[in-house]
């Protein structure tokens, strides 16, 4: 069984690990137990399932077999696989983003009541961004136009995908369209992975490659559009003080935690529990207490303010307490395990979605024209359970952080226009010269059972954050980071360098907080990587440079998901060295490798860094800081 210290350095999840043992719960850790060693082919990336005639394996050692029994390479094993993560990735991302373009249709024709453009700014200026006519025109004209170029951003059409070709420099956009990067259609480019990379079909690890780093692009737009819509909808996230880990749950409340990651579902629940207070009151609990797990934790806690129980690997874990009542999850990132550890705890699982669903979970089908309906229904079991649960002993461990969360681009800039109202990004240009900000780093991505839960995360932020780094964090990175104190700004003076101290108190000053932003700024949900992007973007076009000259970098230092293959291969693809802490499947071919890792530098300026050790992962993100650094003149 695992060792409950050894798999995460959360003491709450370590507290939680160790009951599981007692009560014989079975956990993620103890299941990779059981599936060592794994499988050394799969682990380079080459063994192929993609015909019949398979599975083929080739040897990693460049011993016999060296093709596979078509005569695929190890190179071309290898990049066939790493597209079809990409393309995995870019579906989940960009079908959570046409989720939401159907919610907004239909709000926009008035036929999902439960929804309304919560963010008219914010419409405006993203129809302005399109191209789509806003003067003397409606709301749900416009939102109902927004929508509707949306979900024309799936197929091929006149134009490429303009959730790419507007929201990246002029420069990378003219780069994209001459080298054969711009996405022709979010599907059509899922689509074409999976064409190229069927049996007989592309046999060229290079031109694989390129195909992949285009559907990395459509990626770029499925997230993208998911931050668009949603802030639409549910309203731009503005700084908000919460808290984070188990010690979040309430012995005495009907706890609900939403996980997953569309707002389409959790942003009503969160409404609906409010109203349903007194029917959980009337049935002896404090109160309904609404709590995150994942991303939609994340977009529920970057709007409202809602508490994160945990994240990504320890899921289970926010079972094992025996306080939750109800588990309401959506899609993505939902272990089905999580149907056992509920059954053995008392809490009920309920699946919401068409394409999500557990056997051992009550499923209700949720779709928004009866979305406040489905979350009134929802609430009312998870008050049903907390009445059997009402007086029984729960394990809740009492560890919480404090949390300021809610760092949109549109706050990040509000918070700077303090400092100048005229020029916002001028004080934070003004601090890279300076060198009292290094450089930004953006940690993205999960927690991976191969690495003790938030090691990486945390190691590689304290060093960069010692060197004035400034940090921008979305997903679950961003949950490693808070529940260890990344996000209380109490911590600022023992994490940060001076120069970067002096920069956060004189905005967190200039904004009347009475003293520092957090050391780590939270800009959301994995989509939300997008938040990160649109930084960037404006900082170089105010610069005159790309994207690829800024002193950035990003990190996923825990990776799992697909979907953190895809983001990381947008990030390489808009120039920025890319950090990924676990071994990807694709050292198996020495060309892939070299390409991912260097020769891609020569066509957009980014690359990947492949590093398991932090400590050296963060020494090589800092020589990739100050190489851009030095290149733009700035003191190193
Ligand atoms: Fe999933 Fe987005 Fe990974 Fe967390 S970070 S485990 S993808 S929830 Ni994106």
């Amino acid at each position: 069984m695992a060792n409950p210290c050894k798999v995460s350095l959360d003491p709450a999840v370590c507290e939680m690990v160790e009951k599981a043992r007692r009560v014989k719960v079975e956990t993620v850790w103890d299941r990779y137990q059981a599936m060592l060693p794994q499988c050394g082919f799969g682990e380079t990336g080459l063994c192929c399932r993609h015909c019949l005639q398979g599975p083929c394996r080739i040897d990693p050692f460049g011993g016999e077999p060296k093709t596979g029994i078509c005569g695929a390479t190890a190179d071309v094993m290898v990049a066939r696989g790493l597209d079809r993560a990409i393309a995995a990735g870019s579906a989940a991302h960009s079908g959570h983003a046409r989720h939401l373009a159907h919610t907004l249709k239909l709000a926009a024709k008035g036929k999902a009541r439960d929804y309304t453009v919560k963010d008219k700014a914010k419409l405006r200026s993203v129809a302005a961004r399109l191209g789509i006519p806003t003067e003397g025109r409606s709301i749900a004209e416009i939102a109902l136009d927004v929508a509707e170029a949306a979900l024309a951003d799936f197929h091929e059409k006149d134009t490429p995908v303009m959730w790419v070709a507007t929201t990246v420099t002029k420069k990378r956009a003219k780069l994209f369209a001459e080298k054969g990067l711009l996405p022709k259609g979010i599907d059509y480019e899922v689509a074409d992975i999976m064409h190229r990379t069927l049996y007989g079909t592309d046999a060229d690890p290079v031109n694989l490659l390129l195909g992949g780093l285009r559907c990395g692009l459509a990626d770029l737009a499925g997230c993208y559009m998911g931050t668009d819509l949603s802030d639409i909808l549910f309203g731009t996230p503005q700084p908000v003080v919460t808290e984070a880990n188990m010690g979040v749950l309430k012995a005495d409340a009907v706890n609900v935690a939403v996980h997953g990651h569309n707002p389409v579902l959790s942003d009503v629940i969160v409404a609906v529990a409010k109203e349903m207070e007194s029917e959980a009151k009337a049935a002896g609990a404090s109160g309904v207490n609404v709590v995150g797990i994942c991303c939609t934790g994340n977009e529920v806690m970057m709007r409202h303010g809602i508490p994160a129980c945990t994240h990504s690997v320890s899921q289970e874990m926010a079972l094992v307490t025996g306080a939750l009542d109800a588990v309401v999850v959506d899609y993505q990132c939902i272990m089905p395990s999580l149907a056992t550890v509920a059954e053995c705890m008392g809490t009920k699982l309920i699946t919401t979605m068409e394409i999500t669903k557990i056997p051992g979970a009550i499923h209700i089908d949720f779709s928004e024209e009866t979305a406040g309906e489905n979350a009134r229904q929802i609430i009312r079991l998870a008050i049903e359970s907390f009445s059997r649960r009402r007086g029984k002993p729960v394990d809740i461990p009492q560890i919480k952080t404090k949390v300021v969360a809610g760092f949109s681009v549109e706050a990040i800039i509000n918070a700077l226009a303090k400092l100048n109202a005229e020029d916002p990004l001028k004080p934070l240009i003004d601090q890279i010269v300076a060198g009292n900000i290094r450089g930004v780093c953006l940690f993205a991505g999960c927690n991976n059972v191969k690495v003790p839960q938030d090691k990486n995360f945390t190691a590689i932020a304290r060093r960069l954050l010692k060197e004035n780094v400034l940090v921008l964090a979305t997903g679950c990175g961003a949950g490693a980071l808070m529940r260890h104190g990344f996000m209380d700004p109490a911590n600022v003076g023992e994490l940060c360098g001076e120069g970067l101290k002096a920069v956060l108190t004189a905005i967190g000053e200039a904004n009347g907080l009475g003293g520092p932003l957090p050391a780590v700024l939270h800009v959301g949900s994995c989509v939300d990587n997008s938040r990160a992007v649109a930084v960037a973007v404006a900082v170089a076009d105010r610069l005159g440079v790309d994207t690829d000259q800024l002193p950035v970098v990003a990190s996923a230092a825990e990776a799992v998901s697909e979907k953190a293959i895809s983001i990381g291969t947008y990030a390489v693809a808009i120039g920025l060295p890319t950090h990924v802490g676990v071994m990807l499947p694709v050292v198996g071919g020495p060309l892939v490798t070299k390409v991912l890792t260097e020769k891609v530098k020569d066509l957009t300026g980014g690359y990947f860094i492949v590093d398991p050790d932090p400590e050296s992962a963060a020494k090589k993100l800092l020589a990739a800081i100050d190489e851009r650094r030095a290149a733009l003149g700035l003191s190193v």
